[in-house]
């Protein structure tokens, strides 16, 4: 039995009086840090593979609310659901036809206000996926755009490209989109090319077109009254393109002119004009918020892969307007690998943190539904390990679910059973190079028919066959589990140290790092990773300045130590891949 740590309001207390400096918060903030955000962990879930609740083989809305008691359980406090509005399921959801209406397979609107409802009595925020960059081609706007209808017409990116002199009409740009291929696609019908950044089912809204922010707006406030306490904001950077439609420079990294990487984006991408975005949303949703103050503040996460700078923009730009709550933090998807050594690991932490603005959240994503999972990505050895990095550090953490029970890709996926569409282009000899089915399979309850998944004969995506071992009712029973590491770091992180406690990373070796969350008079925090392959033997006492008493926290599955047990901080042994949170009293 662990002793209780220092609850928030007299560590607040404390701070309020003495006004010094935090991890990346001043005392003028105060208000932004005991507000509910900043500090949470935000669940994605991935809805078509979260929990079927009709047996067709497809996760829906009425499995998610039959869920949502595991998560309050757990301890999580917010969700973000992947698309759920009806779709013609070109990119599973990102292609939207109708931004205010549900996927029928997914269930209906009743169905949504009985989730919200249910999140909401268990204290659960939920936030939904906003893809605003493009719509389906099915959407009634880009078939009444492409009728040029009175009011529509310039709802998409329209041009009439180029005619050569031999006849030739050819796209008026060299730009790439991002699923490959040209990003314009001739239409029949309107006799023009559209602009289609992702597949060309997608074509590009025009958010230079006031109607097009107008109708936008209203889907974010239909939403909103129907008590959603924010949005994720997908590919943010790519809302508008250069007026002039010039053709990007090429990078020279590659020779293919259909391939993404073929011209630099300066002119379809991360143009100023995404901040002003940005902060008209923000605007939208601190509005909503002071008129309506019965529910908790209304945020936005924006996705966006991009350089340290632009995303620090994000948070708030030069001149002191504040954007997005959480712009993403990818670095422990993109920039440490399972082979990283210690200082990759602590540089990445560090650059986040010295770029974000004075005053702001820091956050982190270890997973998502596009990239390999966290056993798989470095190795099921370093799932409690990551999870300890994940839910240890300053601000908010995203988990994507099945993490918490280090679920691993299932590879061997079989061409038949393959459905995601990049997968499926570039056929059978490659297709296991881009797949994204392998980290969208069913969410593995317990040892039951299709893991407890579904009662169907098929599912969507199968099962990963290790279910019978490796699920959430054997995690809940065995003595020790991954599950039950994640569950008692989210116990810890209610502690206020772990809220506003001073930050700080060091690498203690090639391989080996440790944090510190700490607060004068409190007691620390203090986690420690060895991210190689052997065990090793730490001294932690310069870490730790003072010669105090170290005691585990908690420790991973197959780790030799116990909570509460104490530790010689000058002679430490870890094993391979082993992370350990500790206290110091
Ligand atoms: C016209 O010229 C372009 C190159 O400028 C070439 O790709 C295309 O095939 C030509 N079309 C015809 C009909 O000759
Ligand atoms: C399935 O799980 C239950 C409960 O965890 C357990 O009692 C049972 O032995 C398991 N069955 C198999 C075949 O593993
Ligand atoms: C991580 C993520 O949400 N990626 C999405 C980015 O946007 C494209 C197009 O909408 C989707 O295909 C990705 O899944
Ligand atoms: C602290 C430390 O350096 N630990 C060891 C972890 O394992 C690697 C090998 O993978 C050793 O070289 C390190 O010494
Ligand atoms: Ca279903
Ligand atoms: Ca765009």
């Amino acid at each position: 039995m662990r002793a209780p740590l220092i609850p928030i309001q007299i560590l607040l207390f404390s701070l309020l009086n003495c006004g010094s400096i935090m991890a990346g918060l001043v005392k003028s903030d105060t208000e932004d840090f005991i507000d509910w955000w900043p500090h949470t962990v935000f669940y994605q879930i991935y809805p078509r593979s979260f929990k079927d609740s009709n047996g067709d083989g497809i996760g829906d809305l009425k499995g998610i609310t039959s869920k949502l008691r595991y998560l309050a359980d757990t301890g999580i406090t917010a969700t973000w659901l992947s698309p759920i509005f009806q779709s013609p399921m070109v990119d599973f959801g990102y292609d939207i036809s109708d931004y205010k209406a549900i996927q029928p397979e997914y269930g209906t609107m009743q169905d949504f206000e009985e989730l919200i409802d249910t999140a909401f009595e268990l204290g659960i925020k939920v936030i939904l996926d906003f893809v605003p960059n493009h719509s389906s081609d099915q959407h009634e706007w880009f078939k009444k755009s492409a009728a040029k209808e009175p009011g529509y017409e310039d709802f998409y990116v329209w041009h009439d490209g180029i005619l050569q002199e031999n006849g030739t009409r050819v796209p008026p740009n060299n730009w790439p989109s991002v699923f490959y291929g040209s990003a314009w696609e001739w239409h029949e019908g309107r006799q023009q090319y559209y602009l289609h950044q992702f597949t060309k089912e997608q074509p590009d809204l025009n958010y230079r077109n006031p109607r097009v922010v107008q109708a936008m707006d209203d889907v974010l406030l239909f939403w909103l009254k129907k008590g959603v306490a924010g949005f994720r904001i997908d590919a943010v950077n790519h809302l508008f393109e250069d007026e002039s439609l010039k053709d990007e420079p090429l990078s020279g990294k590659t020779a293919d002119s259909l391939s993404y990487d073929y011209t630099k984006h300066i002119y379809s991408r991360d143009l100023p004009e995404v901040l002003e975005m940005i902060h008209h949303w923000r605007q939208l949703l601190d509005d909503f918020s002071a008129k309506h103050p019965e529910r908790p503040t209304r945020i936005m996460m924006t996705e966006a892969y991009g350089g340290l700078t632009q995303l620090a923009d994000y948070y708030e730009d030069s001149n002191g307007v504040r954007g997005s709550h959480l712009p993403f933090n990818f670095h422990f998807i993109t920039d440490v690998k399972g082979d990283s050594d210690a200082r990759d690991y602590v540089y990445n932490v560090e650059k986040w943190l010295i770029y974000m603005p004075r005053g702001h959240a820091a956050n982190w994503v270890m997973g998502n539904h596009d990239n390999p999972r966290v056993a798989s990505r470095f190795g099921p050895a370093s799932v409690d390990a990551m999870n300890m990095l994940l839910l240890t550090l300053p601000g908010v953490a995203v988990t994507y679910n099945g993490e918490e029970l280090g679920m691993v890709d299932y590879r061997e996926l079989s061409w038949e059973d393959t459905v995601d569409p990049p997968a499926r282009n570039v056929g059978e000899e490659h297709y296991k190079e881009v797949s994204r089915d392998p980290v969208r399979t069913p969410f593995q309850w317990s040892n039951a028919t299709n893991a407890g998944f579904s009662t169907a004969t098929k599912t969507w995506l199968p099962v990963h066959p290790n279910y019978l071992e490796l699920n959430l009712e054997a995690q809940k029973a065995a003595k020790r589990s991954h599950y039950q590491v994640y569950k008692d770091l989210l116990e810890l992180r209610k502690s206020g140290i772990m809220r506003v406690g001073r930050f700080n990373i060091e690498p203690l070796s090639r391989w080996v790092f440790a944090f510190k969350r700490s607060y004068p008079n409190f007691e620390s925090i203090i986690t420690v990773i060895n991210v190689s392959d052997q065990e090793q033997l730490v001294d932690l006492s310069e870490f730790l300045s003072q010669p105090k008493k170290l005691v585990v926290e908690v420790a991973g599955v197959d780790s030799k130590y116990q909570t509460g047990q104490p530790l010689a901080a000058s002679a430490l042994l870890l094993a391979a891949r082993e992370g350990l949170v500790c206290r110091l009293v």
